[in-house]
């Protein structure tokens, strides 16, 4: 019989961790989660994996770590010992990392530092898969469209700086010391278990809260950006494949295919049949609701950041060439899945906070 393959999985409460967590669980793998120590109990997105200590699927466990403590991550490598590394923790929120810049570099990039370091002085750096979550963020001011593994970074966040030094310490560890490791360049990807504070979500939230008369309007910030969107489900498989090729590499994820946060605003507002009729510009620009007449979308700069990315577009060929991988859900289900989903728990009562 063959041994069951060992996973960690540091940012295993995050959106992506939630996702992959499934993903590999399916694949017959012993899955091990970081998770960070909170006040309250922050296990939504694996809840229906791990109840408590002493009821627990025996394939899948819990450690506390965290990435600003070095130490724990030794320890929780140590006592592990998986086949698979899975480095999806971060500060991930662009906006936000411009208010917490050294934190967001501390997690984000020397965070890194410390994993890797940890696997090379346990011994392990020959037989551990590593995968670092790295960004479309990194392409920033970006110099081609669509981008590739080839198009040239230009980060301008805090945020993207500390994973450009991420990106560059996994080739580093794979160039000086023969590790299987792997950048993922993934263009954002998003789902039911998005985090609030991402426009997919907000816009989602807000558009269910606004239709069950629970908000009375959504305010955003730069409708005009454009990204690449694609489901998170789709991207976990990515992942995944990367670490089951014999070479390590980097790779692009992305629908190819781009829209504005107007086009999801629009979209999602549909599905709740009050279309949006746009008025106005700049900080004075209102959606208002073409049935009832009312303005329910408003502009704050406080949403702006102080340097934007405008626009991102990704070319996913090298992965699906090399690994096989395309998305599977169009922009057009994906929002659809998200607004099911926050209507439901509109409808329940049950809506979480706006972030
Ligand atoms: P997310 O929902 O924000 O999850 C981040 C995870 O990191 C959470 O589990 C969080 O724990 C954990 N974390 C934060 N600080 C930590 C610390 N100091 N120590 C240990 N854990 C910590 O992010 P996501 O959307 O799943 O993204 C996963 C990864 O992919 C991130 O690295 C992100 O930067 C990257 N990425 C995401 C996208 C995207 O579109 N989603 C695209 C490209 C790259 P808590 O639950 O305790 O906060
Ligand atoms: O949803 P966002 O906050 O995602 P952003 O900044 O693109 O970052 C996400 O994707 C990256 C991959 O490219 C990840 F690396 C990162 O960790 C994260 O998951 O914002 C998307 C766009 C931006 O242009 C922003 O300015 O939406 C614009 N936007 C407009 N109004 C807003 C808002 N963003 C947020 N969060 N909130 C708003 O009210």
């Amino acid at each position: 019989m063959t041994k069951r393959k060992v996973a960690l999985i540091t940012g295993i409460t995050g959106q992506d961790g939630g996702y992959l967590a499934d993903l590999l669980l399916s694949k017959g793998y012993e899955v091990h989660g970081i998770r960070r120590r909170s006040s309250s109990v922050n296990l939504q997105r694996i809840g229906h994996l791990y109840r408590n200590p002493h009821d627990r699927a025996e394939n899948f466990h819990l450690h506390y770590a965290d990435m600003t403590d070095g130490m724990s991550l030794f320890q929780v490598l140590k006592d592990v010992r998986p086949d698979e590394v899975y480095n999806l923790a971060a500060q991930s929120h662009v906006r936000i990392s411009f208010d917490k810049p050294e934190y967001t570099s501390d997690v984000n990039g020397l965070g890194v530092v410390r994993l890797l370091e940890a696997i090379r002085l346990l011994g392990m750096g020959d037989h551990v898969r590593f995968y670092q979550a790295s960004t479309s963020e990194l392409y920033g001011n970006v110099q081609e469209t669509p981008q590739s593994e080839t198009t040239p970074f230009r980060p301008r966040s805090p945020y993207a700086i500390s994973k450009h030094f991420a990106f560059l310490t996994t080739i580093n560890y794979r160039e000086a010391y023969g590790f299987h490791a792997s950048n993922g360049i993934l263009f954002n990807h998003e789902g039911p278990y998005r985090g609030e504070g991402f426009v997919s979500r907000k816009i989602t939230r807000g558009a269910s809260a606004i239709h069950y008369g629970l908000q009375d309007k959504l305010v955003l910030g730069n409708l005009n950006a454009t990204r690449d969107w694609g489901h998170a489900r789709d991207y976990v498989e990515g992942m995944w494949l990367m670490m089951q090729r014999e070479e390590p590499s980097d790779y692009v994820l992305a629908t190819g295919e781009q829209h504005s946060v107007r086009d999801f605003v629009e979209r999602a507002f549909e599905i709740v049949d009050r279309p949006i009729e746009w008025d106005g510009a700049g900080l004075e620009e209102k959606g208002i609701d073409k049935k009832s007449g009312k303005a329910i979308i408003e502009i704050d700069p406080r949403f702006y950041r102080p340097a934007e990315v405008n626009s991102l577009v990704g070319n996913p060929a090298k992965a699906k060439d090399e690994l096989g991988w395309e998305h599977r859900t169009t922009f057009g289900q994906l929002v659809a899945e998200m607004m099911e989903a926050d209507m439901k728990q509109a409808a329940a009562g049950t809506l979480s906070a706006e972030g």
